[in-house]
């Protein structure tokens, strides 16, 4: 007998009908359960602690001494704990950044832990850091650059192998790994050659060892660069991407990457990493430039409220703490993030919708309102633009709208509004957006409603539904101001930056802050030159490198070996970003 003669025999016709509705087929590229419990995740911390954690370069070269790698007081566990007060799931550490030096000890390299003298040899970041994960309760994931300036190997067939054996020896040897962070980065080795990488057999080396892992690139597989370093996920966020045969690393569109694709052929949803410091690794100078709870509000809202992961770089200082700045600063996010999401303001309310799949009370607009996670609103079939309304008995204040998509099923919506019903009895459209994904908060005017509707506008597939609350932000105030803009005046074009002190001065070093358009306006490499007539000049450096401008162009400080004294410095851009449609940006001496 089938399941509906069983219930005819039974109960009721409504019975019937309740017991036969089927819940929506998955729609387009799906994400794995392991993705699905990524995204979950939401924040995460990085860690970036290595060589130029103790000589301030952003980009080590690789003639580094291990022995430069000497944390006084290595505290994974103080680590921990930050990240676990700060609301974070997971950590992922630099195991290995492009200079080559291993934080633990890789059988395959001779620039590792331990070669340095520091515990004698004998320490090992990844053991310390993955038991003290275990002991919070977060997942421990692993940095590992492909590119090696240290390695004499890179450059040749052979090291394809070489990182093969070191994925293996830091994937096999500290227990379960959530994340792989593949960094796209692919310059020159020791030999002057750029590496050919064998992502096919890096990408399979990381599934023998962590089947569940995430692996990190710019295009995926597990998830993708959200295309810039500042921290913001585009407005349109598909949790889907065309990849093509694009490789890691190979230059796609960063614009795409923003957004996603609608309808791409993968699931390889955004991280969006950012630094709470304007460079990735920890430098003295940079202690007062923390970034301030507004921007790391604007941050959150601009990551996880827009259908991402925010990956959140916290850099351990040289005594191998996160420092009392960053984690003081953390707390008060975390304090913030807990006070604006503490209470739903929508619950409580009756939810109606004008299509409920089957009109079967497993897929009814209640379930919006509970936070089971598996459970949704869904419509028929063919009803591809609904809308819900959630009413309240008196009125709601409220300025934060969020809203989440059932995943495991696909993202589906690509338009939706929102109407606020104010106390005079009419409806105001306080929001129109594009995509929801895993998490949308959407920021919508301090708003009184005694109802909220929620239209879909645009659907790939019946919409599937599984949460709508409703916050009060008090914290959170100034959207365009948190970010000020690099300061520094503009150059029509690529000539050289010319400084005139006035006098003769002995100088230590300049820094450079670049305009930043659209990747354009930086400049990469540069000679420098000083002078004391404005005639005479001397080279100070050649063909010398900003590092890292382009994907994180902030204000860079160039420390000489020794201070020269001179009136005049000049600046001789080699390699700009961009199509030098915006020039270049001018420089201080220090
Ligand atoms: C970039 C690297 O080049 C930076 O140094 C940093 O590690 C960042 C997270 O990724 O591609």
């Amino acid at each position: 007998m089938r399941l509906n003669e069983i219930i005819s025999i039974a109960g009721t016709a409504v019975l019937i009908t309740a017991c036969v509705t089927e819940a929506p087929a998955p729609y387009g590229a799906l994400p794995t359960p392991a993705q699905v419990e990524w995204q979950k995740m939401e924040t995460n911390m990085f860690v970036h602690f290595g060589p130029n954690t103790f000589t301030s370069a952003e980009w080590g070269d690789g003639t580094e001494s291990a022995d430069i790698f000497a944390p006084s007081d290595l505290d994974c566990r103080q680590w921990a704990a930050t990240a676990k007060a700060a609301g974070m799931k997971g950590i992922i550490i630099t195991a290995k950044h492009h200079d080559g030096f291993c934080l633990w000890p890789n059988p395959v390299s001779s620039h590792t832990v331990a070669q340095s003298s520091w515990k004698d040899g004998k320490g090992d970041v990844l053991a310390e850091l993955s038991v003290a994960c275990r002991e919070y309760g977060l997942g421990f994931g692993v940095y590992i650059s492909p590119w090696d300036r240290n390695d004499p190997h890179y450059g040749t067939p052979e090291y394809n192998d070489v990182f093969r054996v070191t994925l293996e020896s830091a994937l096999g040897s500290y227990g379960t790994v959530f994340e792989q962070w593949f960094d796209g980065a692919c310059g020159e080795g020791p030999n002057g050659k750029r590496q050919v990488y064998d992502w096919q057999l890096f990408n399979s080396t990381v599934y023998k060892m962590q089947p569940d892992a995430i692996i990190f690139s710019n295009v995926g597989p597990g998830c993708r660069w959200v295309g810039n370093e500042s921290g913001s996920a585009g407005r349109t966020c598909w949790g889907t991407l065309n990849v093509g045969d694009i490789t890691p690393g190979t230059h796609i569109d960063c614009e795409i990457l923003n957004t996603g694709d609608m309808n791409g052929e993968r699931w390889v949803a955004a991280e969006t990493d950012v630094s709470i410091r304007p460079g990735w690794f920890w430098r003295e100078s940079e202690n007062q430039r923390v970034k301030s709870l507004q921007e790391l509000l604007k941050i959150y809202y601009e990551s996880v409220g827009r259908n991402s992961l925010l990956l959140l770089n916290v850099p351990a200082d040289k005594r191998g703490h996160m420092h009392e700045i960053d984690s003081t600063r953390l707390m008060e996010f975390r304090a913030a993030v807990d006070e604006i999401f503490a209470e739903d303001l929508a619950e409580g309310a009756l939810a109606e919708a004008d299509n409920v799949r089957g009109n079967s009370w497993r897929f009814s607009a209640s379930n919006l309102l509970d936070d089971d996670y598996d459970s949704y609103w869904a419509t028929d079939d063919d009803v591809l633009t609904p809308s819900v309304t959630i009413s309240f008995d008196g009125v709601r204040r409220f300025n934060r709208v969020m809203l989440q998509e059932y995943i495991p099923l696909g993202q589906r919506v690509s338009g939706f509004s929102i109407d606020a019903l104010g106390t005079d009895g009419t409806w105001q459209e306080i929001a129109r957006e594009t995509t929801i994904g895993y998490k949308r908060i959407v920021l919508v005017p301090d708003t009184e409603a005694t109802a909220v509707r929620l239209r879909v506008t645009g659907s790939l597939a019946c919409p599937v539904l599984n949460r709508l609350a409703l916050y009060q932000d008090n914290v959170y105030v100034d959207m365009e101001t948190a970010n000020p803009a690099a300061e520094g005046d503009v150059k029509p074009a690529d000539e050289p930056l010319l400084a005139d002190l006035g006098e003769g001065r002995e100088i230590s070093g300049f820094a450079y802050t670049p305009i930043y358009k659209g990747r354009g306006g930086c400049i990469v490499t540069y000679d420098l030159f000083v002078s004391m007539d404005g005639e005479r000049w001397e080279k100070v450096y050649g063909e010398k490198m900003f590092d890292n401008i382009v994907n994180n162009p902030i204000r860079q400080e160039v420390d000489f070996s020794e201070p020269v004294k001179a009136r005049y410095l000049k600046l001789v851009p080699l390699r700009t970003s961009g199509d030098g449609t915006y020039g270049v940006s001018a420089f201080e001496s220090r």
